[in-house]
């Protein structure tokens, strides 16, 4: 395939598509598919398939390894984490969280029947700004639940301070942050307990997973016993549970896939120094850095289009490129403040998370894709913003359109 050079050899507007297969953002992390299928094998050999199996045993201490801390109970995926979470330690009324996060971390407390009080990010971080979460709290108010966005840390340390002086708990939504670090500090260990995705988009994936990490034992027995019906002792439910289990398939495959995890690592590093070297000095673009002193996972590729420079609004950037076949995320948007039943039930405004989730794209990233791709999508992505105002006025002849610069 040659360089696109002309506005007519973008797919929108006609020319053919730079790939013939879909380039995905958030393609499966899967490891050496034999050693799988070894684990697979044994757990079949063994008829033993659930409930807190070897598999998922040594799966829980890996990732207790990895997240510097005493406990890990493994899940069925990261929303009923959350949600036992929020049931070990009792949490009650209002739970302050950030609006710019995957719509689970609110949906998982909601369907408790507790509320998401949405609170601003600091631009500085992308993340819950400690700074306002004072004026969100209220009698009801329990918990505050930050979310470690792309795997780039909170300010613990003064959501740590707030939480603290308010006499709220403080559990993290790490669904991304496995391997990365604050300080030094691995994710996993802040506030009293953080949850892990292991879905399989995340950087560890186990087909569908979760896990609650922590260093309180209470916490981590509750959450045990409630991700099993309750029981404590044989099959005696000493409270109420659910079944929150993960499975020994699921745990073959989160074994296999944390195997091949410091190699997944080093090739998301060096597509995001790809990324970053082709889109360099592009006006009106910015590459999401990580903070290099510390350790990152650099799972997540996210620009931030600015359509007041590029004349190109985020939308139709993301329009042009899936045409080409690249499979964009709007990674995260609209805000969860923005999307039902929290829209029409407490209406707020929160200016810095509704201006970077008009902006953000997630683009293909992962060991599945290759320097020779990323050369091309960021070809297309600077032919696109280069003419942006031309991209733009043939987008709006060739079809009504509904985005707005
Ligand atoms: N908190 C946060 C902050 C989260 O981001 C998430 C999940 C959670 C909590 C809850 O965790 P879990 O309960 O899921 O463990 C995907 C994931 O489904 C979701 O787990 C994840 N966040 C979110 C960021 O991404 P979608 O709706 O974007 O998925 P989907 O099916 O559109 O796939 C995304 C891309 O990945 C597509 O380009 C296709 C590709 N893909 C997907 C799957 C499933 C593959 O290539 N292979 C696959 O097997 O949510």
């Amino acid at each position: 395939m040659t360089m696109k050079r002309n506005l007519g050899d973008l797919a929108v507007f006609g020319g053919p598509s730079a790939f013939l297969q879909p380039l995905h953002v958030g393609r499966p992390n899967v490891g050496d598919r034999a050693r799988f299928l070894d684990r697979v094998n044994w757990a079949l050999d063994h008829q033993w398939l659930t409930n807190g199996g070897p598999l998922a045993r040594e799966f829980e201490q890996r990732v207790a390894e990895l997240a510097g801390v005493r406990y890990c109970v493994s899940t069925c995926n990261a929303t009923v984490a959350l949600q036992l979470l929020a049931r070990a330690a009792d949490l009650s009324g209002e739970v302050i969280m950030p609006s710019l996060t995957f719509p689970a971390t609110a949906q998982a407390f909601r369907w408790l029947g507790l509320t998401p009080v949405f609170v601003d990010i600091d631009p500085a971080t992308n993340c819950l700004d400690p700074d306002l979460i004072e004026a969100a709290i209220t009698p009801r108010t329990s918990a505050v639940v930050p979310v470690h966005l792309w795997g780039r840390p909170c300010a613990v340390d003064r959501l740590a301070k707030v939480a603290a002086d308010h006499g709220l708990r403080l559990f993290y939504d790490a669904a991304h942050g496995l391997g990365c670090t604050s300080e030094g500090q691995p994710i996993g260990g802040f506030g009293q307990a953080e949850v892990f995705s292991f879905h399989a988009t995340k950087v560890v994936n186990a087909f569908e997973g979760g896990a609650v990490v922590t260093d309180d034992e209470r916490l981590a027995q509750r959450v045990r016993a409630m991700h099993n019906f309750g029981f404590t002792q044989g099959r005696v439910s000493t409270e109420t549970g659910t079944n929150g289990k993960m499975t020994e398939a699921a745990a073959a495959m989160g074994l296999t896939s944390l195997d091949a995890f410091e190699e997944t690592v080093r090739r998301n590093e060096a597509n995001h120094d790809d990324y970053r070297s082709e889109l360099a000095g592009l006006a009106g673009l910015k590459v999401m850095e990580f903070d290099r002193a510390e350790r990152n996972n650099y799972h997540y590729l996210v620009v931030e289009v600015d359509a007041a420079v590029t004349g190109v609004h985020r939308d139709l950037l993301d329009e042009v490129l899936r045409a080409e076949n690249i499979m964009c995320q709007r990674y995260f948007s609209p805000g969860c403040h923005e999307m039902e039943p929290y829209r029409s039930e407490r209406p707020v405004s929160l200016p810095h998370t509704e201006r970077l989730a008009r902006k953000v794209l997630a683009l293909p990233t992962g060991p599945t894709v290759s320097r020779e791709d990323i050369r091309r999508v960021c070809d297309i992505v600077r032919l696109t913003l280069e003419r942006g105002h031309e991209v733009t006025r043939r987008a709006d002849e060739r079809v009504p359109s509904t985005t707005a610069p």
